[in-house]
Order: structure tokens, then C-alpha cells, then sequence
């Protein structure tokens, strides 16, 4: 069996909530302090993965992580029974207690950056957990993200996860947001594109409203980590305009699989010759030439494309060989966006396929289809390997359903966090949550 490529979806968790917490994600502001919908979000969720699923029947999840990090807010100097420290965060720091309840661990591409062993030097496949130190709700995922991908991801022999990188400026890591892997379709040896939006030189331009997440400090370290070799590798900036217009992560203005790239014509600093070197180094590696599909602003406004995120797409490999294209419904309703799906269903490459998805609750919190999932090139022995009970099969998918339905509430709004029995009803759907994934419930609860 060759390698695959897996798809490892975030199971949305019971919190999900719209605190306002992303500078810099337009999104995340835009709807801040409404009320979200837990349930629906996480059938939304669902609904991509199975669809995805029927598609290529290599989709995943990974669990939610555990909320509220109580000890979070106790570390911070709230004293008393949970339901005094909760009150008393409320009122006077409502901000830190939004921070510990956030569900935003659901956004798996923001979980590590993933080489293939294909790729890597000692035949091992390589995870770097991002340290997600750009923002201080997503920083507390870093620990328990290491922690169920090292029980997923047992076997030393074949999987090398390592720590996140030092959660210090320099090295600020959010994970396969920011890194595509192009290949043939045979799957073989990859190029890996690495994009960060703060450069190493000091004199270099940089966003002035919006924070860079992803430094290149970070990209050159995860590179060396994973022991990839020097001309598979390819690092390139973020265009600063377009971080300021609301594109906090890559993925928000790119997106590649196997030998496509699709990316507005302002995605990236010195945007043709960094595409003419990212198309010699792939030749280089795969024999194959790169199919760039670059957006103009005249086709695609920044604005809207931010607003659709259709870069922000999915796009997978069918059973059949035929690859579709996975579209936030915001697509659908945004002309020029839809304008843009037609041109590339009708260009010359595998894309023949779109299927446009409803994953609003997700979406407005700034994450769509391609946030939501962290790819995995397996080969046969890791297929073999890795933790089984997180695969979606048909049955996994009824029974996640069904306990979506019984641990779910169907509202939730900032107010709603100060309620202590939110804490009890998350532990109760966590600890039912281990037993049909089969995991141990103190990884799940990030017990010692
Ligand atoms: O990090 N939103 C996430 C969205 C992540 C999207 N991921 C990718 N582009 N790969 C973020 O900004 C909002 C949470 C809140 O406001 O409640 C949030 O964290």
C-alpha cells in the first residue's frame, strides 16, 4: 500500500464560544459576544468529516481538548471552590475566563506541521505541536495537542513527536496554517513550502496593524527538526498587506495539494519569483511541473476573498482519483468568489468536483474547512499503526452524533460561561468521549 494522505478533522468541542479572543482575525471580531450554538457547530463538523469520509475514507479527528482549564485561572491567582473561581473571574476578568473555556483547538491545521517519513532523513514521520504563542487562549492548547498526538502516534519506531518549539517570540509556530507539502500523485518524496509573516531581518517589512503569527525563525527550526533536506524545502513571506487586511494565517490566501496551488496574486512578498522558485524546486523533486492558479484583485477583491475564505478550501483526492474542492457556503453567496470556483472547475487540472459546505459556526470564528483539518501521509505501517478508534467509520460517525445530541447545549453565550454546571456537563462528555474513541480518559482529561 502507498502512502495516504489522512485528514485529521478537530472534533468541535462542548464550549464553543465567540469570545473575541484573534487580533487580527476579522471574523473573530466581527462576532464577538454572540451567542453560539455548540451542538450545531459540532454537527457541522461532523457532516464535513463524514462527507469526507464517503470521499476518500481517510478521514480522522482528534478529540477536544479539556475545558475550562481551571488551573489556568488559578495559576493567575482566583482562589476557591470552581464555582467561586469561576464567579470571581467573571466579574472581574471575564476576558480569562472566555480564555479558559475556548473550544479553539477545534482548528486542527493550527495543531502541528507534519513531514512525511518519506521526507525526513530518518525514515520517521515528523509532528511539531505548534506552540500557538501568538495568542493567549490558543498558547494552552500546545501541551495537551502534544499529548493525544503522542497517543494516536505511538510508535517511536515510526512517528517522532516532538515538543512545541520555546514559546517565545522568535520562535512563534502556528503549525500547517502555514506549510503546504506539494507532491505527485504517486505520492512519493514532497516539497515542503514553508511561509512565515515575520522575517528573520530586522530591517525587513512587516504587518502595522496586525501581528505576524509565524515567524521564520520558527519555519527554519521545524525544517531542521524533521530533517528535511535543503532543496525540498522552500520558505517564503506572507505578503504584510494582506496579514493587515485579515489573512492571520497563509491558509486564509492559499491553499495546495499534490501538484496545485491555488493562491491570490497578493499572497506573498515578491510573489513571481518566489512561484518560479517554488515551480524549479518542484520539478526538481517530482519530475512534474507545479499548476499555479493565481486570483488577481480584479477577479477576487482582498476583501473578499477573506470574507468567502475560499482559499481556505479543501481540497482532497477522491477514491477515484478525481480531486473536489471543499467550499465554505460563503462562497456559494459571494459572487466574485463563485465566479473564481467556476474558472478553476473549468481550467486545465484534476479539480472537477465542488462541494460547498454549511460550516457557519465554525466560519465565524474565522475558521473554515481547511482550518479545521491537519493532513497526515501515512504509509502502510503507520496506517497500521496509529491509535484505530479515531478513524471515522460509519458506525464511530453515529455514535458521535448521538453523543453530540445528549452532552451538547444548543446556546451559549459569554454569560453562560459564569455557569458552574458548564464544568461538570464538559467532564461527563469527555470522560463518555474516551470510551468510543478508546483512549484513556486521563489523555482526554490531560490527567497525570
Ligand atoms: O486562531 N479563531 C482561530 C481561527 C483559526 C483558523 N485556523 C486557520 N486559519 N488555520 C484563530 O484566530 C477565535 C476564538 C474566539 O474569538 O472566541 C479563534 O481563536
Amino acid at each position: 500500500m502507498r502512502n495516504q494522505e489522512y485528514f485529521f478533522d478537530g472534533l468541535i468541542g462542548p464550549t464553543h464560544n465567540y469570545a473575541g479572543l484573534s487580533l487580527g482575525n476579522i471574523a473573530s471580531k466581527l462576532h464577538s459576544q454572540e451567542v453560539a450554538n455548540p451542538r450545531s457547530a459540532a454537527l457541522q463538523g461532523l457532516a464535513k468529516m463524514k462527507r469526507v469520509a464517503d470521499l476518500t475514507g481517510r478521514q480522522c479527528l482528534l478529540p477536544p481538548l479539556r475545558r475550562p482549564r481551571l488551573e489556568f485561572l488559578r495559576s493567575l491567582g482566583f482562589r476557591g471552590t470552581d464555582a467561586e473561581v469561576i464567579d470571581r473571574a467573571y466579574r472581574y476578568r471575564p476576558e480569562l475566563l472566555a480564555i479558559c473555556y475556548s473550544a479553539s483547538s477545534m482548528w486542527t491545521a493550527n495543531a502541528a506541521t507534519v513531514s512525511p517519513s518519506v521526507d525526513c532523513l530518518d525514515g520517521r514521520l515528523h509532528i511539531t505541536p505548534a506552540n500557538l504563542q501568538s495568542t493567549l487562549h490558543r498558547s494552552i492548547e500546545a501541551t495537551s495537542t502534544t499529548r493525544n498526538l503522542r497517543a494516536i502516534f505511538k510508535t517511536e519506531e515510526l512517528f517522532c513527536v516532538h515538543q512545541p518549539l520555546p514559546a517565545q517570540a522568535w520562535f512563534a509556530d502556528e503549525g500547517a496554517a502555514n506549510h503546504t507539502r506539494f507532491v505527485d500523485s504517486g505520492q512519493g518524496v514532497g516539497l515542503e513550502f514553508f511561509v512565515f509573516g515575520s522575517p528573520l531581518d530586522s530591517t525587513g517589512l512587516v504587518p502595522r496593524n496586525f501581528p505576524a503569527r509565524q515567524t521564520q525563525m520558527a519555519s527554519e527550526a521545524v525544517a531542521r527538526r524533521h530533517q528535511l533536506l535543503p532543496d525540498r524545502i522552500c520558505f517564503g513571506q506572507q505578503n504584510p498587506r494582506v496579514i493587515d487586511a485579515g489573512v492571520f494565517h497563509n491558509d486564509v490566501i492559499a491553499v495546495g495539494h499534490e501538484d496545485v496551488l491555488l493562491c491570490h496574486r497578493q499572497a506573498f512578498l515578491n510573489q513571481t519569483e518566489l512561484l518560479d522558485q517554488l515551480s524549479r524546486q518542484f520539478e526538481n523533486t517530482t519530475g512534474d511541473s507545479l499548476r499555479i492558479i493565481e486570483f488577481s484583485e480584479a477577479e477576487l477583491p482582498l476583501q473578499d476573498a477573506v470574507s468567502s475564505y475560499l482559499f481556505n478550501s479543501q481540497l482532497i483526492t477522491r477514491k477515484d482519483g478525481g480531486i473536489s474542492l471543499i467550499c465554505p457556503v460563503e462562497c456559494k453567496e459571494n459572487q466574485a468568489a463563485r465566479e473564481c470556483v467556476e474558472k478553476v472547475l473549468g481550467g486545465k487540472n484534476r479539480i472537477d468536483e465542488v462541494i460547498f459546505l454549511d460550516l457557519r459556526q465554525s466560519m465565524n470564528n474565522g475558521g473554515g474547512p481547511a482550518c479545521l483539518r491537519l493532513r497526515v501521509v501515512l504509509d502502510a505501517r503507520q496506517q497500521d499503526s496509529m491509535h484505530a478508534g479515531v478513524l471515522l467509520t460509519e458506525s464511530l460517525y453515529s455514535k458521535l452524533k448521538e453523543w453530540v445530541c445528549c452532552h451538547y447545549r444548543e446556546s451559549l453565550s459569554q454569560d453562560d460561561l459564569r455557569d458552574p454546571n458548564l464544568v461538570g456537563e464538559t467532564q461527563v462528555a469527555i470522560e463518555a468521549l474516551s470510551k468510543i474513541l478508546d483512549l484513556p480518559s486521563q489523555v482526554l482529561l490531560d490527567q497525570p
